[in-house]
């Protein structure tokens, strides 16, 4: 089974705090195919990209917005796979990020988005989530998962 995740953010401006997704997800040997696409401003190369990705392999979907954020919604408006959203904080954000998490937290009943935290935290726990959810089918990625949790551990017993 190929390992592979779809990375999607609103602007290029959620660059720097994306990263810490596909960072996470390399760390765990997992692929990553990153677009910077917007629910608003590109929808049908939105829509394009997420039928193409789905062919290409990509099992589980983060998506990464600010303000309005509706791109997690739309990505799982338009996927049964799983989707992860990632709030961020927009330059022009009215409530400091609580816009954006609440805004991605709303979905309506049958169109699921699983919401993490805001920012650096929240995007490296959407790439955890993600090999998580893959590695319920993947051993050796399920043993890559628990020896990140292990070194964590590690780290904070050694104070
Ligand atoms: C959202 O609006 C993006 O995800 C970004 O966080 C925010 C601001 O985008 P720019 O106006 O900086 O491109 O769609």
């Amino acid at each position: 089974m190929r390992l592979l995740v779809g990375i999607v953010m609103g602007s290029r401006s959620d660059e720097p705090v994306m990263k810490n997704a596909e960072e996470t997800l390399r760390g765990l040997g997992v692929e990553t195919e990153v677009r910077v696409l917007s629910a608003h401003r590109t929808p049908d190369a939105l829509r394009d990209w997420v039928a193409g990705s789905e062919k290409r392999g990509v099992r589980v979907f983060i998506a990464g917005a600010g303000a309005a954020a509706h791109l997690p919604g739309v990505v799982a408006s338009l996927t049964t796979r799983p989707v992860i959203g990632v709030p961020l904080v927009a330059p022009n954000a009215v409530a400091n990020g609580l816009d954006a998490l609440l805004s991605i937290v709303q979905m309506p009943r049958g169109i699921p988005v699983a919401t993490v935290a805001l920012g650096d935290a929240g995007a490296a726990n959407a790439g955890i989530l993600a090999a998580e959810i893959l590695a319920v089918a993947d051993d050796a990625l399920a043993g890559r998962v628990k020896m990140l949790r292990e070194g964590m551990a590690a780290k904070v017993l050694a104070g």
